[in-house]
C-alpha cells in the first residue's frame, strides 16, 4: 500500500451534552484521528476509539498513542502488506490493545478503497445503500428528565432506544418509561455493573419487553452471562466482553448472549469485525453497531460495517449533531428519520474537514518512513 507517512492528530472536542454511564460522566471527548499518507500524496483515515481512562476496558488514550507510535505505525510502514485485510496478521504478534490497533488498520482499509476508488462499504462487502440507527441515551438526575430525552428523540425518528442502567436506577425506571412509551424498541445497556448476587433485579427487567439487556455483568465474563440468559426471559447482548473472534465464538457456544453489538475498535478493526460478523451470521446471532462517542471518521466507519448483511438491528450511529456543535467531517453525518444513507463516494464517504479539525486540534504527531525503517522488531 506503500504508506509514506501516519500523521496522529489529537483532538479536545467538547461533548454537547454531558453523557453519563455507571462508569462515569464524559464531558470532553478526546479523539485520535490516524492519518496513512500513501507515495501518491492519498489519505486515508481512521479513528481511535479509546477512552481519555480505562474505564470501559483498559484501553486509554495515552496508552493507545504510545502503541499506535511504537509499535502498529512502523509494522504498518515496514509491511508489504498489499491489502488491508493482511494488516491484523502483521499486527499480530503484539497482543491485544485493539482500540489501539484498529485505529490504524482502519485508516488502512479507509486508504486501500480511495486508492482503487470505491466507497469502503462496498470493498468490505456490504450491501445496503441506508443503514437504520438507533440513539443511546446517557443517565439523568431524574426519571422525568429521561422521559423528556426519549421523547425527543422518538420525534427525531430514532429507530431504536437506549437507556443507561445501574443499580439503583433501573427497575423503578423503567418502569416510568415503559408507563409513558409502552410500545417503543427500547433496551437497557448497564456497562457491567452488576454481578449474579443482582439476579433478582435482573428479572425484574423482563416485565417490561426490552429488545435487550447489554453487558448487565462484568467487563470481560462470558461464563456468568450464559447462567444469566438461563435465568432470564429478556435477551442479552455483550458490547464490552466481545473483543476478539475467539471470544465471541466462546459467548456464541455458551449461550451468553443472543445478540452480540460489534464495536470495530472494541474488536481490533474491520478485518476482526468481519470474522466476527460471519461467525455470528452462520449462528443466527444478530447484530448491530456499537458506538463509542465517535466523531465523524470513525461514525463512518461504523456506518460502513453496518452495511454488511446480518447489522439486522439499529445500530449507536446517530447523527453527527447528536454528539458534537460541529463535526470534523464534511458533510456531517444526518440521520433522517432513523436513517443514515450511505455515501458512494471512495473510502469512508465523506472529507475530513481540516478548517474544523483546525479548531479542535491539540497536536499532531508524526511518524515517518525513514524513522519506521529504523526500527527493528523481533531479533
Ligand atoms: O457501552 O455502548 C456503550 C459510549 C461510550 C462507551 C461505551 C458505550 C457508549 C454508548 C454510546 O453507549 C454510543 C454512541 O452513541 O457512540
Ligand atoms: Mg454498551
Amino acid at each position: 500500500m506503500n504508506i509514506e507517512k501516519i500523521l496522529l492528530h489529537r483532538l479536545k472536542m467538547k461533548m454537547r451534552t454531558p453523557f453519563t454511564t455507571s462508569f462515569g460522566t464524559q464531558i470532553d471527548r478526546y479523539v485520535t484521528i490516524v492519518e496513512l499518507i500513501d507515495e501518491n500524496g492519498l489519505s486515508g483515515f481512521g479513528e481511535c476509539v479509546a477512552g481519555e481512562d480505562p474505564l470501559y476496558s483498559e484501553e486509554f488514550m495515552d496508552a493507545a498513542l504510545v502503541a499506535i507510535k511504537k509499535y502498529f505505525g512502523p509494522l504498518l510502514i515496514q509491511s508489504k502488506v498489499t491489502h488491508p485485510k493482511s494488516v491484523t496478521e502483521v499486527f499480530k504478534p503484539f497482543k491485544r490493545n485493539m482500540m489501539a490497533k484498529s485505529g490504524i488498520e482502519t485508516a488502512a482499509w479507509d486508504l486501500y478503497a480511495k486508492q482503487q476508488g470505491l466507497p469502503l462499504y462496498k470493498i468490505l462487502g456490504g450491501d445496503k445503500t441506508q443503514v437504520d440507527v438507533g440513539i443511546s441515551l446517557g443517565l439523568e438526575k431524574s426519571d422525568e428528565l429521561i422521559i423528556e430525552k426519549i421523547r425527543e428523540k422518538v420525534e427525531e425518528g430514532y429507530k431504536r432506544i437506549k437507556v443507561k442502567i445501574k443499580p439503583g436506577r433501573d427497575v423503578e425506571m423503567i418502569r416510568a418509561i415503559r408507563e409513558v412509551f409502552p410500545d417503543i424498541p427500547l433496551m437497557a445497556d448497564a456497562n457491567s455493573a452488576y454481578t449474579l448476587d443482582d439476579i433478582e433485579i435482573l428479572k425484574q427487567l423482563d416485565e417490561f419487553n426490552l429488545m435487550m439487556i447489554e453487558q448487565p455483568l462484568g467487563s470481560t465474563d462470558i461464563v456468568d452471562h450464559a447462567k444469566l440468559q438461563k435465568e432470564i426471559h429478556t435477551p442479552i447482548c455483550l458490547d464490552e466482553s466481545i473483543d476478539s473472534y475467539e471470544n465471541a465464538k466462546a459467548a456464541i457456544e455458551l449461550g451468553s448472549c443472543k445478540i452480540i453489538n460489534v464495536k470495530v475498535g472494541r474488536v481490533g478493526g474491520l478485518t476482526e469485525s468481519i470474522k466476527i460478523h460471519d461467525l455470528a451470521k452462520e449462528n443466527n446471532i444478530p447484530l448491530w453497531c456499537g458506538g463509542m462517542l465517535e466523531a465523524g471518521v470513525g461514525r463512518l466507519t461504523n456506518i460502513a460495517i453496518t452495511t454488511l448483511p446480518n447489522f439486522i438491528l439499529p445500530g449507536d450511529t446517530a447523527s453527527s449533531s447528536r454528539y458534537w456543535e460541529e463535526d470534523i467531517i464534511t458533510p456531517e453525518v444526518v440521520a433522517e428519520n432513523g436513517v443514515v444513507q450511505v455515501s458512494d463516494k471512495p473510502g469512508i464517504g465523506a472529507e475530513v474537514d481540516f478548517e474544523k479539525m483546525k479548531k479542535v486540534l491539540i497536536q499532531t504527531d508524526e511518524i515517518t518512513k525513514e524513522d519506521a525503517l529504523d526500527m527493528v522488531f523481533f531479533d
